[in-house]
């Protein structure tokens, strides 16, 4: 990405920043409209952070995915100010249609039209300048520079949440995002270390161990008995805290797991001003997230927006509940496996606590290989008459030709259905009684691929 990109793409931030502006100024109430995962609670929390610290009020909604007929409800609204963030650049047309001025804080691929022609909007999204919306910055990173000429530095931390939210910093930290963490290092809002990348340190360690799946830890991640012997297996004492452990034995215990996976030893990036439960950026994170998925989103923008009682409470809970099920979802495949088809593998079930994860389920299956990762993954949810279909597979597989948004979008067309997606992730929704047809298809589409 070349600096010049950047610039532009800042410019055009500072465009929105004194739009927002000039409406608290008049006292108009802001319009926020924004994504229910943890970058578009972060987005929206980045925005009426902002806000509110102008003096300004906000109404904010978040939704699953904007759709047309969202849009045109809202033109009953008589806001003058609306703010899309996460979300926004599939329909700059009907967003132009609003009364009054909005503001698009997207960093989601443009399809069609880019928004530019229309006074009464303003377009903040990276493709516009030819950046990579997808590791360059994300929803809460495009909110924040869209009101960082009104002074929010603080906010950074906040900002990189969304970021991580996207898995966009599992690798090199770039684009935008690279811009936002030096400044809030600058600034002393975020602090960079070297640590081991355990998730819940407050947990004992053999707990903790099998709650981290990020990196995936083979025979530990999502298996507390497989922890409980890893670490009795090198003389550790698996019922206390890490900090309770001796320099030695944290230092055993680092070299051990880096030979399971060298990614558990890397940078951590935390928020030190934030509550303990907050302050690593991937728990706070992790928190979002599961705000997002047992749809308590107004849990997630309070905490976002500064409410540290109950709202904490309550989203630290959830992200409990949500780890719990996940860890009894990879014991349910390490228990049952996969069913084998030709080319794919898939996975099948109608209960309610395992259909939320089938996704993240296959993705950390394929990682700690209790799924094999020479096949791609077909994850089957039912719902009454429909089927709900989660494709994964990997970096190698595409580079052999699997294009999973192909093969299930395909697949779905025989039978009135939908789908698509990325090729490395993909969905589609066919009806029940097509199942086993609508596999026989995928297996084909994906046998003819790497061939
Ligand atoms: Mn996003």
């Amino acid at each position: 990405m070349s600096q010049e990109a950047q610039h532009s793409l800042l410019n055009r931030a500072d465009e929105a920043c004194s739009i927002i502006k000039e409406h608290i100024n008049k006292d108009h109430i802001v319009r926020v409209i924004s994504h229910n995962d943890s970058d578009g609670l972060s987005a929206a929390g980045v925005m009426c952070n902002a806000i509110s610290k102008q003096g300004g009020k906000f109404h904010v909604t978040i939704i699953p995915r904007l759709k047309e007929e969202f849009v045109q409800k809202l033109r009953s609204e008589r806001y003058k100010l609306f703010v899309f963030c996460d979300m926004g650049s599939a329909y700059p047309d009907l967003i132009a249609k609003l009364k009054g001025n909005s503001v698009i804080c997207d960093h989601h691929q443009i399809h069609g039209d880019d928004g530019e022609k229309y006074e009464n909007l303003v377009h903040v999204n990276p493709h516009l300048f030819g950046m990579d919306g997808t590791r360059d910055v994300s929803g809460s990173g495009v909110s924040y520079i869209s009101v960082k000429g009104m002074d929010n530095t603080d906010l950074s931390g906040l900002a990189l949440v969304g970021a991580f939210g996207d898995m966009q910093c599992n690798d090199e930290i770039q684009g935008v995002n690279k811009m936002i963490l030096d400044e809030g290092m600058k600034a002393g809002i975020i602090e960079e270390h070297e640590s081991l990348k355990i998730a819940y340190k407050e947990e004992p360690i053999y707990k903790a161990l099998s709650y981290s799946f990020n990196p995936a830890l083979k025979g530990i991640s999502g298996d507390p008995e497989g922890a409980k012997a890893f670490l009795e297996e090198h003389g550790l004492s698996y019922g206390i805290k890490l900090e309770d452990f001796a320099p030695e034995e944290k230092d055993l215990l680092k070299e051990e797991l880096i030979k399971i996976n060298p990614k558990v030893f890397d940078k951590i990036y935390s928020i030190p001003r934030e509550a303990p439960q907050l302050r690593d950026i991937e728990d706070y994170s992790r928190i979002l997230d599961a705000c997002g998925k047992n749809k308590k989103y107004s849990t997630g923008v309070s905490i976002c927006i500064g409410e540290r009682e109950e709202a904490l409470d309550e989203g630290i809970k959830l992200a409990q509940k949500y780890r719990d099920s996940l860890v009894k979802g990879i014991d349910w495949i390490n228990k049952e496996g996969s069913i084998q088809l030709d080319n794919i593998q898939y996975i099948y079930t109608e209960d309610k606590e395992k259909k939320r994860l089938m996704g993240t389920i296959s993705s950390i299956g394929i990682e700690l290989e209790i799924l094999d990762p020479n096949k791609p993954v077909i994850a089957i949810s039912k719902m009454h008459d429909i089927i709900k279909i989660s494709g994964r597979t990997t970096m190698p597989m595409i580079q052999k030709g699997v294009d999973l948004s192909y093969a299930l979008g395909e697949a779905a067309k025989s039978f009135n259905g939908s789908g698509g997606g990325h090729t490395i992730a993909a969905g589609a929704v066919v009806p029940f009684k097509d199942k086993d047809n609508f596999l026989d298809i995928v297996d084909e589409i994906v046998g003819t691929q790497i061939n």
